[in-house]
């Protein structure tokens, strides 16, 4: 991560969050001028930190509101590796897209993330909404050691990660419909999509890419998915909370699950991750729908195995086990 000198000034107020530090202090420390430090500080201001400024006592950081750049999510993240390398743009194409083209030259945990994607990517080449500064735009470089037919459960793994923090983060409760979807209110919070690259008996690459809706109102989302999409901030509109949530916040919770789900499924435990998910799932216990190559099936999903397959009672008696394919569930995403 390159720190430049303005987020060497932002540090420097930060370090001091109860009380307020001289420019001077500052400069001294940072071998610049007070007329220097003075200008990163309008500077901060303008990207949308709160810094109150008195000509005798300094400088304060009050808020930092939602501000997601490589300062904020560096600042006090608890991981090992997951997101110790963080590549950020401000506007992408696609951050899977560019985590695929540099993933051999990523060390493992890299975390790509924009404050907007103009050609946001789903599953099955669909298209993904990533409205400007207004969710959580991101892909992880993984390298695991893992058959390539365990992959999905990987997918399985970023899905409870994203449940538990936004509740840790939150207090919000959400559910997961097989395999890759976060549903709130009976819409889509978010949508994972995982890519891999891998030879016979091992894989290369794995790409995790997440996408939450977190500060868009019902009126940022395009016509076409508004009667399916919803965000944090959609989903409170109606209570008396009209702050933006931090996506800062989120994302580093998200990166410190994930981890430890991470190393879990490395180490062979991928039955604890299973678990999890069940306790989360919206898709276990309901009437549904699976849309494949083979055709529709519909029954009740019974089960998830230790490999992320769900498992389908058919209609017609038949046990089937699923490993992609489209699940609609009665009452949610308007089906
Ligand atoms: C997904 O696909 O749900 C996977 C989405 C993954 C997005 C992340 S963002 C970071 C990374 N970089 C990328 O380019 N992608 C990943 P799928 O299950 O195919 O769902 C796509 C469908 O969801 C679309 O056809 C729409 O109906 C709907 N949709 C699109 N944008 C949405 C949004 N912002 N919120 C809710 N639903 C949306």
């Amino acid at each position: 991560m390159i720190i430049n000198i303005r987020e060497k000034v932002l540090d420097e107020i930060r370090i001091n969050d109860s009380g307020y530090v001289s420019g001077e202090e500052i400069g001294q420390k940072l071998g610049i001028t007070r007329a220097a430090v003075w200008k990163h500080v309008k500077s901060l201001k303008s990207s949308g930190y709160c810094i109150d400024s008195s000509s005798k006592k300094g400088y304060r950081l009050t808020g930092s509101g939602d501000i997601l750049n490589t300062v904020e999510i560096g600042h006090d993240l608890k991981t090992d590796f997951m997101g110790k390398e963080i590549i950020y743009f401000k506007e992408i194409d696609s951050t899977n897209l560019y985590a695929k083209k540099n993933a051999s030259k990523c060390r493992e945990g890299t975390t790509i993330i924009a404050d907007f994607q103009n050609a946001g990517r789903g599953r099955l080449g669909r298209s993904w909404t990533s409205s400007e500064g207004k969710g959580i735009w991101m892909s992880l470089v993984l390298k695991p050691e893992i058959e390539p037919g365990a992959a999905q459960i990987i997918t399985i793994g970023a899905a409870v990660a994203v449940t538990e923090s936004i509740f840790e983060c939150f207090g919000i409760k959400t559910g997961i419909k097989w395999p890759n979807d976060i549903i709130l209110d009976g819409r889509k919070l978010c949508g994972i999509l995982t890519e891999m690259s891998s030879e016979i008996d091992r894989i290369d690459y794995i790409i995790v890419g997440i996408g939450i809706n977190v500060n868009q109102e019902e009126i940022d989302f395009p016509a076409e998915i508004r009667n399916i999409a919803v965000s944090l901030k959609s989903h409170v509109q109606d209570s008396q909370c009209t702050d933006n949530f931090n996506r800062a916040k989120l994302l580093k919770e998200i990166l410190y699950q994930f981890e430890d789900i991470y190393i879990k499924i490395i180490n062979g435990k991928a039955n604890d991750i299973t678990d999890l998910w069940k306790k989360y799932s919206v898709t276990i216990g309901s009437r549904i729908s699976v849309n494949t190559a083979k055709g529709i099936f519909e029954g009740v999903a019974t089960n998830l195995t230790h490999e992320g397959r769900l498992v389908v009672k058919c209609n017609d008696g038949s046990i089937r086990e699923f490993n992609s394919g489209e699940v609609s569930i009665r009452g949610i995403m308007g089906y």
